[in-house]
């Protein structure tokens, strides 16, 4: 904002500006109105992007960072963390038994932010662990859309099939992040600048854009409003019609 100041009025104290030129050089939009759709477009920049429908699977925390004493002396993941890509279509996570050990052990998904069954399959099995089977895979089908939404997690935790209670230790239970693969866009006035309208054409009209992406529905709300009282100001039912609505966009 500083920048802009500096830039527009020569000065990077907002006090020193009048209001109606600030107004004007805003193409109407309140000086607070501004901040917060800047910073929301800084949040969003701000997450890594992933080409829509690439496929990525990564493990990110590996069992042995943890002590000894932290984990099941038995079975565990040996990943406690996995990052995966909306267009993966599946992930795969494994299990080990330690130490050859005949039991049986059950597996779970449970919901965090992310959901089943909107964001990922849910799964609950028994595996029939012994002496020579020393390691099992489960497959998690990863659900994608076109909808934009934070990156989500989710957990997979082992459990005593006799008590329904998950296993001792911080090795047995893993968190999968699902990484959101789609670009809502932003929308904008076409025209940023004062839009000058010649007053015996009857209607005034004022394009928006979508742009950088136009996955999912989305929609904005519009509203004409009055600068202020003044003798030079356009007032509604006088000089223009109030209009107040909502303007979709479709997935496209
Ligand atoms: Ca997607
Ligand atoms: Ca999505």
């Amino acid at each position: 904002m500083k920048d802009f100041l500096q830039r527009e009025f020569g000065t990077t104290k907002v006090s020193l500006v009048d209001k109606d030129d600030l107004k004007e050089k805003l193409g109407g939009i309140t000086l607070l109105e501004r901040t917060k759709y800047r910073k929301q477009v800084a949040i969003s920049g701000a997450k890594e992007a992933i080409a829509k429908g690439a496929i990525i699977r990564k493990e990110n925390k590996m069992a042995d960072t943890l002590s000894e004493h932290e984990r099941n002396k038995d079975f565990c993941f040996p990943c406690l963390h996995y990052s995966v890509s909306e267009g993966a279509g599946v992930l795969r996570v494994k299990i080990q038994n330690k130490n050859g050990i005949k039991k049986k052990i059950g597996v779970r998904t449970v919901d965090a932010e992310a959901s089943s069954p909107k964001d990922y399959g849910a799964v609950d099995e028994v595996i029939d662990f012994t002496e020579s089977k020393k390691s099992h895979e489960i497959t998690i089908k990863i659900e994608d859309d076109d909808q934009w939404e934070p990156d989500e997690d989710f957990y997979v935790e082992l459990y005593d099939v006799n008590t329904n209670e998950r296993l001792h230790g911080e090795d047995t239970r893993t968190r999968v992040t699902i990484m959101d693969d789609d670009r809502p866009g932003m929308l904008s006035f076409a025209d940023n600048k004062t839009h000058r309208h010649v007053h015996d054409q009857a209607e005034c009209r004022i394009t928006i854009k979508r742009s950088n992406g136009s996955d999912g529905d989305i929609s904005l709300d519009y509203e004409t409003y009055e600068l202020d009282k003044s003798a030079n100001t356009a007032s509604p039912g006088v000089h223009y019609e109030h209009i107040k609505g909502e303007l979709k966009f479709k997935h496209n």
